[in-house]
């Protein structure tokens, strides 16, 4: 395979000022007649390079004329244009949605046809240069038969539509220049939720949410959800939409979440569809933060777009900092805060440990697919957060407003947002760069030293960025860090927190007079995505976890607690789960505040995690432990968790915080009953099951009942797919809850449910609901005999013919191999030979397999 080097960039030699698009609708047949206007940028004569997919031309005309000056190039059309510097060119293509598998360019969902252009799908549409900085005004005629397409949709207005016998045909224009991977096009039988939104300036925006009929009332949530998403982008960046129309379509075969197209997103129906029957509280937040998310594309995306993929995090990270800011302004911050650090620790940290570790803006790649991943989003996110977090939201806003309004209508680089922080802000940013070109987490060891003489106490800090594959030397990054140092001895005075900026390789920075050891809260707010390494006794850690001000922290520092128990405990050192016990009651006691907050407090570090910790991860050694510490907590707390258990679940139409916390709590109190081993315990799941008035009631005693071997469980499973079997989002969950199960069995019931009747392959959901669930599933993945990495193998040779895009994203669990003992090192190694032995290996998979074996 071609690696693709971001040193290698050129500005486009040909723009497409203006689009005209025709499309013959029919699912197994769709012609194509593009009519592209091209405009040389070049000085000399160069020939015109239209880039396609598996496309063959039809036919090829010259400002009205048949062309034959031009020839293919692989899957390329090359048009030798002359001396020309501008003309019309016509390109006819047949294209079949039906047989599209890969879910890219046009395809057929369930009877509808619609498209995915981000990265590199437009080329599977029609010959284009489908590189982002080619902006172009659309013009779309779309026809098709009126009963199989009743609906016709594509991105800006409608402006002109009529019939014709059995056909009608709809004429869409967006006035707004774009990038060919935001193009859209829906034809289909679809219903629709309308509503409107008044902009800021007084304009009327329609909304619409369109679905197949029966799940319309599955979407007011999401329309909430984009009312909001507008009203904040207005009052928190100034920005306003900028079309009369707004419309989302929901499909069911989607590679990933959602897609921002201009005025049309498309959404995968697990982030539109939502009622408290069918969707649990964790549900609805993530329609809600991924509507944001595309929503908040139009400006952070669109307006303003990417120069080349290379700059994708420029987009991608933003906008995620832009949908978690939003996120938490709808619901509690700290909770939201602590559950983007569990994403980015259970994500992104171990892809920036292993072998396929890249910088936000990469330097290179083989397909551009491989890289829509935590690192470019989340740990992207985390960057404009320590931006934002240097210069407090006023500068911040400067900076951002700076940004769009010098970047409007460009396609931009990650550059040009760090020089418009920089001069909106006012504040240097040069050390600060390296975060987008070094890749690694930083690892920063604190250590609090005394002065005996004047009782001066003073925090050493050093800091290493790992070597990654390409990058073995590092230099020192620019780390702010939230810190304060608490007094015990009241000899201080009031404690300030302070912004420390770790700049060097290693810092001092005066605490001031304390008598005795401050207590100290670091990196607080995950002010910096980085690993702290700070020894803390277990009295410091309870006194944290109990006492620090910034909620954040008192989780981190429970967290700590557990995560040093349990290591000390998988290494055979273990000390007693005492001090764990006695600072969860802590937590639990004040569970009135903000029940949700302390559901996450008291949660255990996951599996993975723990191994994270560790030198060579040890996954059965970790179940146990972590099975035995939950129990113990679980039995000593016993009447605590029966009492949140106690009286009514909240209302599951009650989606208040507060209703929502309570639910979760109570998913987490009957996690530790079960794990105490309780002779009751399956009983009260299944009670709490069949009485349950929602899903996340529901799905929690399920997945509970599902751990164990009860009759109940069995029982309960059946239950759940009787009454669910023909809703496919919560058929995943029936799949996903016995992919996670914490029994010994799971890896042969995982591949039994793979033979199940409503398992399939051509669903990217269904996949990763069992596949991508056994994957998380650290004790059951990492089976000594190799049995799941085997099962895991078979499913990316079998699904990469049909969808390379989703058999690759399987491939980075077993490229984790070297955490691991050499035993099962060899097996996963083996898996990996084994996948890239395989003839006509699409390029998606042989970069994720051939860069994890290295
Ligand atoms: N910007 C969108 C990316 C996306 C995508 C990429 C590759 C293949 C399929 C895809 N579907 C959507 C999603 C987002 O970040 O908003
Ligand atoms: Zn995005």
């Amino acid at each position: 395979p071609v690696t693709i080097h971001r040193g290698d960039y050129r500005p486009p030699e040909w723009q497409v000022p203006d689009i005209a698009l025709d499309f013959a609708l029919g699912i197994d047949e769709t012609k194509v007649a593009a009519a592209l206007s091209v405009v040389r940028q070049a000085d000399a004569p160069a020939p015109l390079v239209l880039r396609g997919d598996g496309l063959t031309p039809a036919a090829v005309r010259v400002d009205g004329e048949v062309w034959n000056d031009w020839h293919m190039d692989g899957g390329d059309l090359i048009v030798d244009l002359g001396e020309r510097t501008a003309a019309t060119v016509e390109i006819e293509t047949v294209i079949n949605p039906a047989a599209n598998t890969q879910l890219m360019g046009l395809y057929a969902s369930n009877g509808m046809l619609c498209t995915q252009c981000e990265a590199e799908g437009f080329r599977r549409i029609t010959f284009h240069p489908d590189r982002p900085d080619v902006l172009s005004r659309y013009r779309v005629r779309m026809e098709g038969d009126k009963a199989a397409f009743p609906i016709l949709l594509s991105n800006g207005n409608c402006i002109e539509r009529g019939e014709e016998g059995s056909d009608h045909w709809a004429l869409w224009e967006d006035p707004w220049p774009k990038p060919s991977y935001l193009f859209a096009l829906v034809a289909g039988d679809l219903v629709v939720n309308k509503d409107s939104f008044t902009t800021m300036s007084g304009r009327k925006v329609d909304l619409g949410i369109w679905v197949r009929e029966g799940d319309l009332d599955r979407t007011g949530h999401a329309m909430d959800a984009l009312k909001n998403s507008m009203k904040w982008d207005e009052a928190v960046y100034g920005r306003e939409y900028d079309l009369d129309l707004f419309n989302i379509v929901a499909v069911g075969d989607f590679n990933m979440g959602a897609m921002e197209n201009k005025g049309l997103n498309i959404f995968n129906t697990r982030y539109i569809l939502a009622d408290p029957d069918t969707a649990t509280d964790l549900d609805y937040d993530g329609v809600e933060g991924v509507v944001a998310h595309e929503y908040f594309h139009n400006w952070s995306g669109n307006r303003v777009t990417c120069r080349d993929w290379f700059q994708l995090s420029l987009k991608e990270g933003f906008t995620v900092f832009r949908d978690q800011s939003f996120s938490a302004d709808m619901g509690s911050p700290p909770v939201k805060r602590i559950e983007d650090v569990r994403l980015l620790r259970a994500a992104q940290f171990p892809e920036d440990a292993g072998p396929l570790a890249h910088p936000i803006r990469p330097d290179s790649f083989q397909e551009i697919s491989n890289f829509y991943t935590a690192t470019i989003y989340n740990k992207g996110a985390e960057i404009i957060r320590m931006m934002a977090t240097m210069v407090g939201p006023e500068r911040f806003r400067k900076g951002t407003d700076l940004y769009f309004e010098r970047h409007d209508g460009e396609a931009a680089t990650c550059e040009d947002f760090v020089r418009a922080i920089e001069d909106g802000a006012d504040i240097d940013l040069a050390q600060f760069r390296l975060w987008y070109g070094q890749a690694g987490t930083p690892r920063i060891t604190a250590r609090i030293g005394t002065d005996a003489a004047t009782g001066e106490r003073t925090l050493h800090l050093a800091q290493l960025v790992p070597p990654t594959p390409g990058q073995p030397d590092k230099a020192p990054m620019q780390i702010p860090l939230r810190i304060k140092a608490f007094d015990l001895d009241g000899g201080h005075g009031a404690e300030e927190e302070r912004l420390v900026l770790l700049d060097r390789a290693e810092m001092a920075v005066p605490l001031g007079r304390y008598r005795s050891r401050p207590m100290l809260s670091i990196n607080r707010g995950f002010s910096a995505p980085v690993i702290v390494d700070f020894a803390r006794e277990e009295d410091e850690l309870a006194w944290l976890a109990a006492h620090d001000d910034d909620p954040f922290a008192r989780y981190e520092a429970l967290q700590q607690l557990m995560l040093d128990t349990l290591v000390a405990a998988v290494s055979g050192k273990g000390g007693g789960s005492g001090a764990v016990i006695e600072a969860v009651a802590q937590t639990l006691a004040g569970r009135t505040g903000d029940p949700a907050f302390v559901a996450e407090a008291v949660l255990l570090p996951s599996e993975a995690f723990i191994g994270d910790q560790m030198v060579t991860v040890d996954p059965d050694a970790i179940r146990r432990e972590r099975l035995a510490l939950q129990g113990a907590i679980g039995a000593a707390l016993e009447a605590e968790w029966r009492g949140v258990l106690s009286g009514d679940a909240p209302a599951a139409t009650d989606l208040s915080r507060g209703a929502k916390g309570g639910r979760r709590l109570r998913g987490v109190a009957l996690a530790y009953l079960a794990a105490a081993g309780l002779d009751d315990a399956a009983a009260l799941a299944f009670r709490i099951f069949s009485d349950a008035d929602g899903m996340t009631e529901r799905q929690a005693a399920l997945a509970t009942l599902a751990h164990g071997d009860s009759e109940e469980r069995a029982h309960a499973l059946d239950i759940f797919y009787q009454r669910y079997r023909d809703n496919p989002l919560v058929l995943d969950k029936w799949f996903q809850v016995q992919a996670w199960s914490l029994r010994p069995d799971t890896v042969d019931a995982v591949k039994e449910l793979a033979r199940h009747p409503d398992f399939t392959l051509a669903n990217p959901n269904r996949v990763r609901s069992l596949y991508g669930a056994l994957t998380g599933n650290q004790a059951a993945f990492h089976r000594a005999d190799g049995a799941g990495y085997r099962l895991i193998a078979d499913l990316v040779i079998a699904l990469d013919p049909k969808n390379p895009q989703t058999a690759a994203k399987m491939i980075p669990p077993l490229g984790r191999w070297k955490r691991f003992d050499e035993g099962r090192q060899a097996l996963m190694r083996a898996e990996l030979e084994r996948i890239l032995a395989q003839r006509g290996l699409s390029r998606d998979v042989t970069e994720q397999a051939s860069k994890s074996l290295a």
